[in-house]
């Protein structure tokens, strides 16, 4: 049992890579993804501010196995900044797969920070990409207005969410996971391993009814 939180200033939503094809006629389903469409829409407005991040690839992408001969999707490979998982093609910039599903209600996105669009580099949270030192800017965005509470939730939990849960427990917001607002890919038991490393991050995992 969570105790019911109270919505106060300094507190931000962030929506994390609800896109078309994290959904499940998308390029990389995620089982149920548009199930968190609905809960994000009963969440608009409440939050004084919400931002939003956007997987945004160019075409042949590193992180597509097609741009590897021989590669399969899901399997992994090193790349020069450490162990990379290789995606089905997805969220190719300009596609309909990496628009926002229609059905979201996108109108309260004060910022959409795009990532992921430099040709060699996968990027997995809003803060940095996977090199760890190419920065998004959302960190001194945030800080700058003065955020103290960051609840995120999104596709996929085990992948971008994680990351950002991660790095804005890391940066020093108290973070707080949407449960009913994410869901997981699960490769090899990464949902569980997901959820473990928030937790001992500090961040909490809540769900949308502990908000007032
Ligand atoms: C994601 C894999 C590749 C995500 C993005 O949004 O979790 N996962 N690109
Ligand atoms: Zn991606």
């Amino acid at each position: 049992m969570t105790e019911i939180i109270k919505q106060a200033a300094g507190d931000l939503l962030l929506v994390v890579d609800v896109q078309n094809d994290f959904c499940e006629d998308g390029n990389l389903a995620v089982p149920d993804g548009s199930a968190v469409v609905a809960v994000f829409n009963r969440l608009a407005g409440r939050f004084a501010s919400t931002v939003a991040t956007q997987d945004w690839h160019p075409p042949g992408h590193r992180s597509f196995a097609s741009a590897h001969a021989g590669q399969e999707p899901f399997s992994t490979m090193a790349f020069p900044y450490g162990e990379q998982t290789l995606w089905p093609d997805h969220c190719v910039q300009g596609t309909v797969g990496a628009e926002f599903p229609a059905a979201l209600e996108t109108d309260h996105f004060e910022l959409v920070v795009r990532k992921g669009f430099r040709s060699e580099i996968d990027s997995y949270s809003a803060f940095a990409e996977n090199d760890h030192t190419t920065r998004t800017g959302l960190e001194g965005y945030l800080h700058e207005r003065g955020f103290k509470r960051l609840f995120l939730g999104g596709l996929a939990g085990d992948f971008c969410v994680l990351y950002s849960a991660l790095d804005a427990a890391a940066a020093g917001f108290e973070t707080y996971v949407i449960d009913d607002a994410t869901r997981y890919i699960d490769l090899d038991g990464s949902k569980d391993a997901a959820r473990q490393a928030m937790t001992e991050a500090g961040a909490s995992i809540i769900t949308s009814a502990d908000l007032l």
